[in-house]
């Protein structure tokens, strides 16, 4: 190749970068415009469960929403729900392990672990 194509080569592969960045750049600017028509007020909310206890131990969602619990104690632990009937209730979650629950209905719902009954968390669903 002489050196002016070598040039030109150069040039498109600039060119390619260039436009690869404008379109990240398009994507992450749609997907922040969309982003909150599309969650309205039912955003993923997550509890995270260490030392021994829930976190946040109440927590207050929108109807439609899904709670994420996520374990980070080296124990296992469940999230049962304080009600009869028993609205949800995980297998035991080992470390890293998490359990999600969707909640169509408002109310309160209590929850405390089997292995630990002293753990105990709320969720609000308005
Ligand atoms: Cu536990």
């Amino acid at each position: 190749m002489t050196m002016p194509a070598l040039r030109r080569v150069g040039v498109v592969k600039q060119v390619a970068k260039r436009a690869a960045k404008m379109i990240a750049a398009l994507w992450i600017a749609t997907a922040l415009v969309a982003a909150p028509a599309f969650a309205a007020n039912t955003k993923p909310a997550t509890v995270v469960i260490d030392n021994f206890s829930f976190s946040p131990a109440q927590l207050s969602v929108a109807a439609g929403s899904t709670v994420t619990w996520e374990n980070h104690d080296d124990m296992p632990h469940t999230i049962v729900n304080d009600a009869t009937p028993r609205e949800f209730k995980s297998a035991p979650l080992d470390s890293g392990e998490h359990f999600s629950q969707t909640f169509t209905k408002p109310g309160t719902y209590k929850y405390f672990c089997s292995i630990h009954p002293h753990m105990t968390g709320t969720i609000v669903v308005k």
